[in-house]
């Protein structure tokens, strides 16, 4: 990979935690390998977010957050409705992993699992495919809402809106998988377990219930938008499901644990839980998990946007986990007066839709909001609960926008 010269990555990363990033820089002589491909030209105008050792792709085209984790999508680089890799966001609970294909495999145990499987990755391409468009978001996504928008600061990475992505997937049903393993008729629940041993719960892990694991469109994805999986999102192989909050998307998929008991794991209990006064906890829970996914909507503009005195297309996504999108609003005034914007087509299922509409921009400060409704009935709320780490916020998203 580009961005190390000589120096192997994982002892790279060694390094930098026993001697600190600066010392370590300094020895590698900025780490940059100046023999490396340059990184594409920077997308927005803002200076290029600094190349890390936690992901593999070019970091300049994104917001990268102080988390080190989190490289959040610039949807004003996005035009049409699939987001290229390169673009493509990042979320990772340590850091992106180099996987041997070679040696990798995958068990499928557990004790509702009467043929246990360890499977190559030659064995899972064989298997018979399924390809879907797909929007990929984490659980907090648009995080930074609660405090901009309620006054209340949530815990964790504040998100803006580019916490997701829209990609085409290939992969083989969780189900077919599950079902050569001889998965009993008392499975309850099935974890997911990653390869990355260096997060806070050794083996990055989710748990979904057996009827989502059982649903056809859950998948083992080996290829986004018609390359192999990138090392950032998972290769060799990820769960796709479809509609759910992101981290049940597991990457660098290792372990599938198939129990009659229903499992609980930090990433259920304490992580991906709506945590506050309206929600009741649940089982081991300390609130409700976090499952699928919401209907939102945001613009394709940067974060705060300057735009010129004149008739502008402006676009945006929107997506919803209930079904095609079937209306978005737009706003001038704070959610005073909407107007309809154009959705376009195609609406494919699980994929977000790309939204149009024109503005006469005359100069002023703005606040551009918008409102999507999906063929289900749902629509963006004018207020949620507030819940202590920030997941789900889907009320309309209010756009800092400057025309001079
Ligand atoms: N093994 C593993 N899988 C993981 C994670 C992780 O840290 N480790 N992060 C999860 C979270 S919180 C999200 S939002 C998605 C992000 O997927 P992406 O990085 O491909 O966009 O991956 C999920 N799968
Ligand atoms: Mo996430």
């Amino acid at each position: 990979m580009s961005g190390f010269g000589s120096m192997n990555r994982r002892r790279f990363l060694k390094a930098l935690s026993a001697a600190g990033a600066a010392a370590v820089l300094a020895a590698c002589g900025d780490s940059r390998d100046p023999d490396a491909t340059p990184a594409a030209e920077p997308v927005a105008d803002e200076a290029a977010a600094p190349q890390s050792p936690a992901w593999f792709k070019d970091t300049s085209p994104f917001i990268a957050h102080d988390d080190g984790k989190s490289l959040e999508a610039r949807l004003e680089n996005m035009d049409g409705l699939i987001t290229p890799a390169r673009f493509f966001f990042v979320r990772n609970n340590s850091v992106s992993l180099e996987v041997d294909v070679d040696t990798w495999r995958l068990s499928i145990e557990g004790d509702s699992i009467t043929n246990p499987q360890t499977l190559t990755y030659d064995d899972i391409r064989a298997l018979p495919s399924r390809t879907l468009v797909c929007y990929l978001e984490c659980a907090g996504n648009h995080r930074a809402m609660f405090g901009l928008v309620q006054g209340r600061q949530a815990k964790g990475t504040q998100w803006k809106t580019g916490g997701v992505s829209n990609g085409e997937w290939v992969g083989v049903p969780l189900r077919d998988v599950l079902t050569s393993a001889g998965i009993s008729d008392d499975a309850v629940s099935v974890l997911l377990i990653g390869l990355d041993t260096e997060s806070p719960e050794q083996g990055f892990r989710r748990v979904i219930p057996v009827a989502k694991a059982l649903h056809p469109d859950t998948l083992l994805a080996y290829s986004l938008n018609g390359e192999d999986l990138p090392r950032d999102h998972g290769f060799p192989l990820r769960a796709l499901v479809p509609g759910w909050v992101g981290s049940t998307h597991v990457k660098w998929l290792g372990r599938i644990v198939v129990t009659k008991e229903r499992l609980w794991t930090r990433n259920n209990t304490t992580s991906y839980v709506l945590i506050g006064d309206d929600y009741a906890p649940e089982g081991q829970a300390l609130g409700q998990v976090a499952t699928t996914q919401v209907i939102k909507s945001a613009l394709a503009l940067p974060w705060p946007a300057t735009l010129p005195a004149q008739r502008h297309e402006i676009h945006g996504y929107a997506h919803s986990p209930d079904g095609p999108i079937q209306r978005v609003e737009w706003s001038l005034d704070s959610g005073e007066n909407w107007r309809d914007a154009a959705v376009r087509e195609p609406q494919v299922q699980y994929s977000w839709a790309r939204f149009e509409f024109e503005w006469d921009a005359t100069p002023g400060d703005y606040t551009v909001m918008t409102r999507a409704t999906d063929a289900a009935g749902n629509t963006q709320p004018d207020e949620i609960p507030f819940n202590e780490k920030g997941y789900l916020f889907h009320q309309p998203v209010p756009h800092p926008v400057q025309v001079t």
